[in-house]
């Protein structure tokens, strides 16, 4: 097989690379380990940035995201038994959030490329990227009938998260892994109660981290700071519910509890590899970085990447130069350091970290004082929050940010 651009991975990211290059007449095959069925019912991330939202519309995938989505114009901070707002749109000139399910962003996008005849391979093994280094990369790999295959192809996208094979394809002396491991680990459920409060609610307490979100008006999701290497079958619902009360129940003020459907642990890491490119090969989200999710950064992460690696690509068939692609891994790296510098920082203002001395916990306290009652303090939360502008040199024309 040929194509113009191999992507290996259907996530977010290889799903809207492969989705914006057929937009400007770019061909691409997507192969995923995974089965559609299993991409479409993963539960992750659940917010996405105003930048997001205007992509998804601008190129017309955002029709399910704005009729069933909601947006939020803030967030509240609860620390010492009290709330406060963090007000997005007053802060940032009327910029939102949007939350709407990751799973629910696949599934509109797997939509988008099957019916454009795009071509998915699923449920792929054995892959290896071969010759990164010429003009004419490959990837072998074997289909879901056992078959060897090979794709030849101008360029290879390494999409395929944390634990795919991309970055390993890159000489280990050409790369510098940065990370960072927290002592915290998210127990995450999903469950059947109303509506808990009309925006997500970040609360620190001592007990530990907990976090209020959601995902319908039927449909919660919420999470609590727990120890990263705990089991979940040591969580009995009983035991959630009233780990969650004795977190975020406030005077008058009880959380709406129902049946719990899906529970899971996940780990936090901070993780950046420094080059996203080698050849002609680029890393884009996951694959390339970790955040810790208090941010709500991951997905939109990919997004941008994705913007930045689309044009490049765009450039590379349009004008016949590699300007935007030689400085990709750059341009992608500030945002990114931008974006972990502030997932780190919410992280580490709303977690209990055992290991913390009275001091810095007196730190961590005024850090929640500070950016709730200095107006410029909410605003940095806010702007970070929402979402950095993206990098558009070539589409500027085409996508309207709001
Ligand atoms: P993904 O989504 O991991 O997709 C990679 C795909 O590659 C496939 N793959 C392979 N395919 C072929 N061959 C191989 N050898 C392969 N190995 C792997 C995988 O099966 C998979 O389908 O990476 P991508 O596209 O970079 O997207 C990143 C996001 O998924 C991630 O950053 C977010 O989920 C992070 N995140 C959040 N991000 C936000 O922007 N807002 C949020 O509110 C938010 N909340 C979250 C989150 C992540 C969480 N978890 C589970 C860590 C909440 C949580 C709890
Ligand atoms: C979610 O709804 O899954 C969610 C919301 C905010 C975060 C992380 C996850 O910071």
């Amino acid at each position: 097989m040929r194509t113009q651009v191999g992507i290996i991975g259907a996530g977010p990211a290889g799903l809207m690379l492969s989705h914006l290059l057929h937009l400007q007449g770019i061909e691409s095959i997507i192969i995923e380990s995974r089965s559609r069925q299993e991409i479409e019912g993963t539960i992750r991330a659940g917010v996405l940035e105003q930048g997001t939202v205007d992509l998804l519309n601008a190129t017309g995938v955002g029709e399910r995201m704005m009729r069933e989505g909601h947006v939020h114009e803030g967030i509240e901070l609860q620390f010492n038994g009290n709330r406060h707002r963090i007000d997005f749109a007053e802060l940032t000139g009327g910029k939102q959030i949007m939350v709407y399910p990751q799973h629910e962003v696949i599934k509109d996008l797997v939509a988008a490329r099957l019916k454009a005849n795009g071509t998915i391979f699923f449920n792929v093994s054995d892959v290896k990227l071969v010759n990164i280094e010429s003009a004419q990369p490959t990837i072998e790999y074997t289909n879901e009938f056992g078959e060897p295959q090979v794709i030849e192809c101008d360029f290879i996208a390494g999409c395929d998260g944390f634990h795919g094979p991309s970055r390993q394809s890159i000489p280990k002396s050409k790369r510098v892994e940065k990370q960072q491991i927290y002592p915290f680990g998210w127990l995450g459920i999903i469950a059947e109660t109303p509506q808990v409060n009309p925006e997500l609610i970040y609360a620190h307490h001592e007990r530990g981290f907990a976090l209020l979100s959601t995902r319908t008006p039927s449909i919660q999701r919420h999470y609590l700071q727990v120890d990263p290497k705990d089991d979940i079958t040591n969580w009995s619902d009983d035991r959630i519910w009233s780990e969650l009360h004795a977190r975020v129940d406030l005077e008058g003020w009880t959380l709406p509890q129902g049946p719990i459907i899906q529970k899971n642990i996940v780990s936090m890491r901070s993780f950046v590899c420094e080059t996203m490119q080698y050849g002609r090969l680029y890393l884009a989200g996951d694959a390339a970085h970790i955040v810790p999710p208090t941010g709500a950064k991951g997905l939109n992460l990919a997004v941008a990447d994705i913007l930045v690696l689309s044009q490049g690509i765009r450039e590379f068939y349009e004008q016949g130069n590699q300007n935007i692609l030689q400085k990709y891994s750059e341009t992608c790296l500030k945002r990114i350091w931008r974006a972990q510098r502030f997932s780190w920082w919410m992280t580490t203002i709303l977690h209990t970290n055992q290991n913390h001395s009275p001091f810095e916990y007196g730190i961590q306290l005024t850090e929640l004082d500070n950016v709730t009652s200095s107006p410029n303090a909410a605003a940095n939360l806010a702007e970070n929050y929402i979402g950095l502008p993206f990098e558009l040199p070539l589409y500027k024309h085409e996508l309207s940010q709001k």
